[in-house]
């Protein structure tokens, strides 16, 4: 008995002659992590050494407080967009995969964050057919608009790039589809993982090891994908002598809003005004989704709604203002605002991916768009490898990632520099922002270049 699918608390029971483990009489209680399946391979190995150490049948009562050892080709590190994408491409490869979150289902699907996809999320949601509702409820846009001290200017993304727009569909939309079809499709996730701890990942058998309602679990693998997150464990895992990490920190935040209200307009605002930036997105012909602007030691409860609602409509100016609908917000919260990159994206067999390897400002909408192409690059080469046993996909994996995410942070970078304002601005650095966004409202070129970085740069 090598592998064991257990579905619920299961008694395996072997005989232990002189040390061997023949099937027969000693028992072990193996629990399930999860109410999903796994398959136990490690049993016998445990009653093996404890055979050895004297043990006889009947009498490995102890055992039960072992670990439970479970083993997978790929763990994956959070349950985030990076981590699900990831696991929904494994499986359709068949290959074997556990997903490990640290916090339950409902708080990674309530999480508001992205709401702009480019293409390449949207074209492989539809490839993993878990594109249903985006096709249904997406909006598409194949504009967008840039205004400056109130006056607005539509740049044409998709005349601009031979027909790509992007889709405003939360990320919390996505998560819901990825959840959703992982239950369909046998995809496991063990929710509540605490206490992750990534060890001999530069070996050939990395163990991946944590505790589930207090009791210890351990996972070995060939690979780890680690999606945890700028503040997961993968990241810091890697010897700080391995890893480079690059980082700009902005002197403020954004302050979102979430409101029942119709937007004011049917393609997204980005707004650069004297008094700071804002942004007019939505998320269905409802609900809007409203940013400005804010100092990093702000705080929400000094921004009431009336306030946002009246600083939003100066920024954005007399035209916007008077198609702005004003309600009750029922989400309001501050993001810092970073760019951040470390490198590589690989140590041994640990390969990161999405936001736990760099983080951009909101500004130009593409962190998770950056997590769905690294994952794409990573789940490719994670096939390649068992189908074939080469190993050229993963060992440039990192290189090939970083190409694509260093041109996402410069032109996140470039879009907030031109769109924020910031402490130290004087008129000299005013004047050339505003030129600069006057020179991509004369000119095609100027405009061309934006909208092909923003609908997302070919992978
Ligand atoms: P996530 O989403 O942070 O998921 C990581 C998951 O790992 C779990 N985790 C652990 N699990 C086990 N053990 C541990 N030790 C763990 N530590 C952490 C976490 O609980 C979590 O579930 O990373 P991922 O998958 O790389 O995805 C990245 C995206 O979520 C992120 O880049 C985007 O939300 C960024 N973003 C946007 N991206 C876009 O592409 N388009 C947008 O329009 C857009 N707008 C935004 C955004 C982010 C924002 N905020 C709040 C940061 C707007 C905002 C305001
Ligand atoms: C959003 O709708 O949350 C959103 C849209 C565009 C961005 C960032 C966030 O650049």
């Amino acid at each position: 008995m090598d592998k064991v699918p257990v579905d619920q608390p299961v008694r395996l029971t072997v005989k232990v002659e002189g040390g061997n483990v023949l099937p027969g009489h000693a028992g072990i209680v193996v629990y399930p992590v999860d109410s999903s399946k796994f398959f136990v391979v490690a049993a016998i190995a445990i009653i093996a050494a404890a055979a050895k150490n004297g043990a006889e049948a009947g009498d490995l009562a102890d055992l039960r407080d072992e670990r439970i050892i479970v083993r997978t080709s790929v763990a994956i590190i959070g349950a985030g967009p990076a981590g699900m994408f990831l696991a929904h491409l494994l499986a359709r490869s068949g290959i074997d995969a556990v997903v490990l979150e640290r916090r339950d289902r409902a708080y990674v699907e309530g999480r508001v964050r992205a709401g702009v996809l480019e293409q390449v999320t949207t074209d492989l949601m539809r490839d993993l057919g878990l594109a249903e509702r985006l096709d249904r409820e997406g909006l598409v846009h194949a504009g967008t608009q840039i205004s400056l001290d109130g006056e607005l200017a539509r740049i044409d993304m998709a005349a601009l790039t031979g027909g790509s727009a992007v889709t405003v569909y939360g990320q919390q939309e996505v998560m819901h589809d990825l959840f959703e079809a992982a239950s369909a499709r046998g995809i496991q996730i063990v929710w509540n993982a605490q206490d992750v701890v990534l060890e001999g990942l530069d070996t050939d058998a990395p163990v991946v090891s944590w505790r589930q309602d207090g009791e210890p679990r351990e996972l070995r693998c060939d690979f780890v994908a680690g999606c945890d997150g700028y503040h997961g464990v993968s990241r810091a895992s890697i010897p700080g002598d391995v890893l480079r990490t690059f980082e700009r920190i902005y002197p403020f935040g954004w302050l979102g809003i979430l409101a029942e209200v119709p937007p004011a307009n049917h393609e997204l605002i980005y707004a650069n005004h004297e008094r700071g930036f804002a942004l007019a997105s939505m998320r269905s012909p409802t609900r809007s989704r409203y940013y400005i602007q804010c100092g990093l030691d702000e705080d929400v409860m000094d921004w009431p709604d009336e306030r946002f609602w009246d600083e939003l409509c100066l920024r954005l100016g007399s035209e916007a203002a008077a198609r702005i609908t004003r309600g009750p917000s029922f989400e309001k919260s501050i993001a810092p605002l970073r760019s951040f990159v470390s490198e590589p994206m690989r140590w041994g067999r640990l390969f990161l991916a999405g936001d736990a390897a760099h983080i951009v400002p909101p500004t130009g909408a593409k962190g998770m768009n950056l997590a769905v192409s690294d994952v794409m690059f990573l789940g490719e080469a994670l096939v390649e490898h068992y189908r074939g046993g080469s190993a050229s996909g993963l060992d440039t994996y990192s290189s090939r990632a970083l190409a694509r995410v260093w041109k996402a942070e410069r032109f996140s970078w470039w879009f907030t520099s031109i769109t924020h304002r910031f402490p130290e601005m004087d008129g000299f650095a005013r004047r050339i922002q505003t030129a600069e966004i006057e020179y991509i409202r004369g000119s095609p070129a100027a405009q061309r270049v934006l909208a092909e970085n923003y609908v997302g740069l070919p992978l």
